[in-house]
């Protein structure tokens, strides 16, 4: 047997909104399921939920909701960390050193950015350097791996980035982070326009699925998902992006291959596939609601509480690491 100590990983999910199927398939899913084989943090990301227009009373509703959802999908705080980033001032002061070797042409590529202003958000400094404070939160912990969906693969590339910057200048002291992303479904895509992603901020609500959505709800979001007009169930992400995003959401409620549901509802004609990815969603996310009703918020503080103290417990010595490599010396 191995003595070698578990690897770790981070994650995040900013309290935004409703929780959708995209962020089940894409990230959290996986969150459940490495627990055990790794050494697991997953945090509420509330500061980064500041980047955009918000209301500090829902925000504090916000991030219960998304606390609880998470214990409903399996989060275990016996075996992993679930706080909020707000807890933990470490990820602010991190953020703050990182982003002085950060170039502003790194920060003028990312498409987060230029997605959110071109949506209609303010373009203030903070969701201009949000990638530099979720890299802040990669590194503080240093985790080796970050399960995420593929809408997070250029900011997980700059964590990257900022990690060997900062090891070239001050000393290797971050390890450089993998992202985990799923190979199926890593990018599950709006049900009213399947050529972009779906969104907890996405105003319309016929064009998500969220994860405590009454059985009756999901089958109509899903039956009146944008799709074309040829009635051939296949696998084409240019002529018929509707078409495949369902593919991709019922193999990864179902875990069968692409191939082998155009197999089976190839020229059934659509609605009897949209009846079928329905009732895949639906069976899938059933547990979810069940658990969701029986945490009570009172539970919820309570894991928050305890996380966000291991959490400042933890990160403590880590960052005297980096004070000291930076120049920042205690007295
Ligand atoms: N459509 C998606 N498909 C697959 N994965 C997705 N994720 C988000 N959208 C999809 C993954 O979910 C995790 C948590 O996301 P987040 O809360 O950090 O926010 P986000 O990526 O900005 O997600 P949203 O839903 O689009 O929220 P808003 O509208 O607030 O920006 C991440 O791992 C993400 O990759």
């Amino acid at each position: 047997m191995s003595n070698d100590p578990k690897q770790r990983i981070f994650s995040g999910m900013q309290p935004t909104g409703s929780i959708h199927l995209g962020n089940y398939l894409g990230a959290f899913r996986n969150w459940v399921k490495l627990q055990d084989e790794y050494d697991a943090i997953y945090c509420i990301v509330d500061l980064h939920a500041m980047t955009i227009d918000y209301d500090p009373v829902d925000l504090e509703r916000a991030r219960i909701e998304a606390a609880k959802v998470l214990l409903a999908l399996g989060v275990d705080p016996d075996r992993s960390l679930l706080y909020a980033q707000s807890q933990v001032p470490e990820h602010a002061e991190l953020a703050w050193i990182l982003g002085t070797l950060t170039p502003m042409g790194v920060l003028n590529r990312m498409t987060q950015f230029k997605d959110k202003t071109s949506a209609g958000h303010a373009s203030n400094l903070g969701l201009y350097s949000y990638p530099v404070l979720m890299a802040a939160d990669i590194l503080l912990y240093r985790a080796n791996l970050v399960p995420v969906g593929d809408d997070q693969r250029q900011h997980i590339e700059t964590t990257r980035d900022l990690a060997e910057r900062f090891n070239n200048r001050f000393g290797d002291i971050f390890p450089i982070p993998e992202p985990y992303i799923p190979t199926t479904s890593a990018r599950v895509m709006s049900l009213t326009d399947p050529t972009a992603k779906m969104s907890k901020s996405d105003p319309q609500i016929r064009a998500t699925v969220g994860l405590l959505d009454d059985p009756d709800i999901i089958r109509k979001r899903i039956r009146s998902a944008v799709t074309d007009s040829d009635p051939v169930v296949r696998y084409d992400t240019e002529a018929k992006p509707g078409i495949s995003n369902l593919l991709e959401i019922m193999a990864g409620c179902t875990g069968r291959t692409i191939d082998s549901l155009v197999v089976e509802y190839g020229d059934g004609g659509y609605g009897a596939f949209k009846d079928a990815v329905a009732e895949a969603v639906v069976e899938e996310l059933a547990p979810v609601k069940a658990g969701y009703t029986s945490i009570t918020n009172g539970d919820v503080r309570a894991v928050l509480r305890s996380s966000g103290d291991r959490a400042r417990e933890m990160v403590k010595p880590y960052q005297a690491e980096v004070h000291n490599a930076v120049g920042l010396k205690a007295y």
